[in-house]
Order: C-alpha cells, then sequence, then structure tokens
C-alpha cells in the first residue's frame, strides 16, 4: 500500500495521527497540492475527490476521504484503542462528536481559509464574504468545545477517540485563521491530555 499525501496540510495530519495511534507505518508519496499536483488527468483518473490523502491499494484500487482510510485501517488492525469506540453507544457517541467537530469546525475552518488566502484560487473562485463567515462560524462553534471538554475528559466521554483527533487537528489551524484558544481553560487541559500522548510526539 501507498499513501499520497501531503504531510503539512491538516488532511493528510488527521489520517497520520490516528496511523501514528495504530503504529501503522506506510510508504508515503508527497503530492504538492499547492503547486496543482493533484489537477492531472492522471491524479483526477485515481483520486475520485481529486484530493489528498489518497490510499492505493495492492491490488491498485484507491480509497480517498481521509476518514474512510481511518476506518479501513481500524478495520484491518483492531486494537484496543478503538478509537471509533468499543460498543454500540460508544461508537454513536464518538460518531455524533467527529461529526459534529467535523461539520461545524473543520469545514468552516477550511473554506474560511481556502476563502479569505485564497491559497486555491488558481482552482476555485474564491468569495471574501464566505470565508469571513466561515471564520465567525468557527468561532462561534469554539464555546461548544469548551463547553464539552467542562463535562467530559474526551469529545466522546471517558477515552480518546477519532473525534478528539479531528479537534486536535482544528485546534492546530486555528493559528492560520488569525485565531486561539488560549483563555478557554477545558480546551487548554484537555490539549495538554492530548499532546502528552506518544503517537502525537512525531506529527
Ligand atoms: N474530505 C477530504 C478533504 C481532503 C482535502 O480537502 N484535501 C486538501 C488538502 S487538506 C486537498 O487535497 N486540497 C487540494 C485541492 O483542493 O485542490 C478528506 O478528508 O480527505
Amino acid at each position: 500500500m501507498k499513501l499520497y499525501e501531503l504531510a503539512t496540510t491538516p488532511s493528510a495530519r488527521r489520517l497520520n495521527i490516528f496511523l501514528a495511534e495504530k503504529g501503522v507505518d506506510i510508504a508515503r508519496i508527497q503530492v504538492d497540492v499547492r503547486a496543482g499536483a493533484n489537477l492531472t488527468e492522471e491524479f483526477k483518473a485515481i483520486s475520485a475527490n481529486g484530493r489528498i490523502p489518497l490510499l492505493e491499494l495492492d491490488d491498485g484500487s484507491y480509497l480517498c476521504e481521509s476518514v474512510d482510510i481511518c476506518r479501513y485501517f481500524d478495520e484491518l488492525y483492531p486494537d484496543e484503542l478503538a478509537l471509533f469506540g468499543d460498543s454500540p453507544l460508544a461508537r454513536a457517541r464518538v460518531e455524533m462528536w467527529h461529526r459534529i467537530v467535523e461539520l461545524d469546525g473543520l469545514i468552516p475552518a477550511f473554506q474560511a481559509f481556502r476563502n479569505l488566502s485564497g491559497v486555491y484560487r488558481d482552482r476555485e473562485t474564491c468569495v471574501p464574504a464566505w470565508g469571513e463567515e466561515s471564520r465567525a462560524r468557527v468561532q462561534a462553534f469554539l464555546p461548544r468545545l469548551e463547553r464539552r471538554l467542562a463535562e467530559a475528559d474526551y469529545l466522546a466521554g471517558e477515552r480518546y477517540s477519532i473525534a478528539d483527533i479531528a479537534a486536535y487537528v482544528l485546534i492546530g489551524f486555528l493559528p492560520r485563521l488569525g485565531m486561539e484558544v488560549t483563555s478557554m481553560p477545558h480546551i487548554q487541559r484537555w490539549l495538554a491530555r492530548v499532546n502528552g500522548r506518544p503517537a502525537l510526539a512525531g506529527c
């Protein structure tokens, strides 16, 4: 198997943290999406969403979408971490918080960055007003995250999960939007806990 990625991007980071947690090592090929390396017909032919990360399987087929790739590795190599949850209710809670972080945090953050910085202006129309609105949505989401982490050690409850990885990537991305969470004590406590995980050391 081979992973096409650009390690500095948040979507690749999300997958790389997950793989590090699971102790999975895999050959990686860097694809400079900022320079448009994903816009070629060759790349579009192998990536259903035209983006990275993209996993090439040994049978020559491909999987894209970072969460889908995480789920594939989780089922290939089940372990006690159970990052997607270890019971029907735990799985539902992980999925719930993962979707909340993704829909209300990560996606608006990416939209804010893309539309305000114009980083992908060679391939899409940037709408600064949408960038500002998306940024405001991220800002409004942070107190919700703070409230959740006031009542639980981790987003889905007592155990670390893929929802925490998504939130961790979101928090790491905030400086690119000129935002931070230093005044939010519960997020800070959670960050210290997550930063202490050995898997995070190289990510
Ligand atoms: N939903 C996708 C998002 C992937 C994504 O947006 N990747 C970005 C890098 S963070 C990319 O390839 N951007 C290039 C482009 O938009 O042309 C996933 O989670 O894998």
